[in-house]
């Protein structure tokens, strides 16, 4: 009896797991702040990323992959709830608070059987609902020894480099996992965000490497009022000691004073010549400005090289684990990030640089690998997407849609338009504003901070300098454009914005 009841239970496992393998794992990479620019997979020479160029080659690489509302708290948001910032209520990363009550695709997976972990940077300011195990950064994190905030709701300090430190924290909670349920676990990486605090063994790494001064760094800004009084230029708003790292201050910046004496040791030993070399060569003006952008991109780089060796911990993880076949893995930055384009750093403007985000994903069987689309998505559109592989009915008031059809049918175009709204009006004095982006054109509405409409020919002005609205020979444009506008808004139910757009 004992044998036959032994041999039930090892095929009750067996079929559970049978069951498990059938539906996908799902694992999620979010960094944070990652220009496509800095991406080889993206045709990038400024650096090469192996990790995400490997996602890439193995599934698909969305050259139009935009964001809803360029900013990390706000991004995130969407990309759980499958909803516009208005529905799901994060508007900005300074006032709102995430709530949890609301519908995730995280939850419906939960329902549906899934494990479900968020590990990293999760900057929803409320407690993560949904989810089997979860441990995070609070808000923005540290970049070393960094603070998680457990389920518990203790805080522990784990020493270390913030990128490894996720990782292993990841690979820990997949050792440990249930094997007879499909995973869907998410990685929420600090970097590369502001102050780019490279991982030790990357510190000084790209000291002698010079950058190319994108052609737009001098932008003047003609014709854009909200790109004038913006502070996020790398000339005037970027900080010596706080961003560059310059022993200036008589004190040094808490992310350094964090350190251990050994990542202390690194530090000081790396930065301090450039201080000194900044110090004798007495800079203004623009070999000031120029000089700052190559400290800038040393450092961005740096930080991103332990971001993609990480991410192929994680791929290897998967191959050791023979879990490659049956996971999906997206990788994707919460938006897109400047990289001294029109001479920012930064975000949150929806001209392309921080509207668009990098994205690539891999779904053994389903997408074919080395595929590139050029079909117009958006982060909300992953919720509806995953839920659809995992075989999950995608709730009603879920506004984004699964991209899985374009896998399936050549003649499937994407997105025809695209709707977007920023809503934070403070740190970098972007002014809030709404529009939509075609094929062809662009058009933004900016409000209360600068009252101004804005519009681009993306053919003929792929780097939006040559702001159209008032330009005679394109009012049938700018007509069209605001239906266009209005159905979108409409279509949303974005009330806030459909009160503007008329004025
Ligand atoms: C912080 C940064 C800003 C950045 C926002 C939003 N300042 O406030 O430069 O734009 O985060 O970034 S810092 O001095 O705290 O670094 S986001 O990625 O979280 O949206
Ligand atoms: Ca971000």
């Amino acid at each position: 009896m004992k044998k036959f009841i032994g041999i039930c239970l090892l095929l009750a496992a067996c079929f559970s797991q049978l069951l498990a393998q059938q539906r996908p794992n799902i694992l999620i990479i979010i960094s944070d702040d990652h220009a496509f620019q800095t991406i080889s997979a993206y045709g990038s020479k400024l650096t090469r990323t192996p990790a995400i160029d490997r996602i890439a080659a193995e599934g698909v690489r969305f050259d139009k992959a935009y964001v809803t509302n360029s900013i990390c708290g706000p991004s995130r948001a969407v990309i759980i709830t499958g909803k516009y910032s208005h529905k799901n209520g994060f508007k900005d990363n300074e006032h709102s608070v995430f709530d949890g009550s609301q519908n995730t695709f995280v939850k419906e997976l939960q329902h549906a059987g899934y494990q479900t972990a968020w590990i990293g940077k999760w900057h929803l300011e409320s407690k993560p609902e949904g989810f089997s195990f979860y441990r995070i950064l609070p808000g923005q994190g540290q970049y070393f020894n960094p603070d998680f905030i457990n389920m518990d709701g203790k805080t522990e300090r784990k020493e270390g480099y913030v990128t490894n430190v996720i990782e292993d924290e990841a690979e820990n909670w997949l050792d440990k996992r249930d094997t007879t349920q499909p995973f869907c676990l998410v990685i929420g990486h600090k970097a590369t965000h502001r102050t780019w605090i490279p991982d030790t063994t990357d510190m000084g790494t790209l000291e002698n490497c010079t950058y190319p001064i994108p052609a737009t760094y001098f932008d003047t800004y003609d014709g854009r009022k909200a790109a004038q009084v913006q502070e996020m230029s790398i000339a005037k708003d970027m900080r010596l000691s706080y961003d560059l790292k310059l022993a200036v201050n008589d004190k040094p910046e808490a992310a350094i004073a964090r350190m251990n004496p050994a990542q202390r040791a690194k530090y000081d030993a790396v930065y301090n010549p450039i201080t000194a070399d900044f110090k004798a060569k007495n800079l203004t003006g623009n070999p000031l400005a120029e000089w700052k952008y190559q400290r800038y991109m040393r450092d961005y780089l740096a930080t991103a090289a332990s971001l993609d060796r990480n991410i192929n911990r994680t791929l290897a993880y998967l191959d050791e684990h023979r879990l490659s076949k049956n996971t999906i893995v997206i990788y994707l930055s919460d938006q897109g990030f400047y990289m001294g384009e029109h001479g920012w750093f930064d975000k949150r403007f929806m001209y392309e640089e921080s509207f668009r985000t990098p994205m690539v994903m891999r779904y053994p069987g389903i997408i074919k690998p080395g595929t590139v689309s050029n079909a117009m998505v958006l982060n909300m559109d992953i919720a509806p997407t995953l839920l659809e592989a995992a075989g999950v009915r995608i709730p009603k008031d879920m506004q984004g849609a699964s991209m899985l059809p374009l896998f399936r049918k050549s003649t499937e175009k994407g997105r025809e338009v695209l709707y977007y709204h920023y809503y934070e009006n403070g740190e970098h004095a972007v002014s809030p504003h709404f529009g939509i982006r075609t094929t062809r054109y662009k058009l933004i509405r900016f409000y209360k901070r600068v009252e101004a409409w804005e519009l681009y020919d993306l053919k003929n002005d792929p780097q939006e300098l040559h702001n159209l609205y008032e330009d005679k020979r394109y009012q049938s444009t700018v007509t069209q454009l605001k239906q266009q506008l209005m159905q979108e808004i409409k279509k949303y139910e974005d009330n806030d914005a459909a009160a503007i757009a008329v004025q």
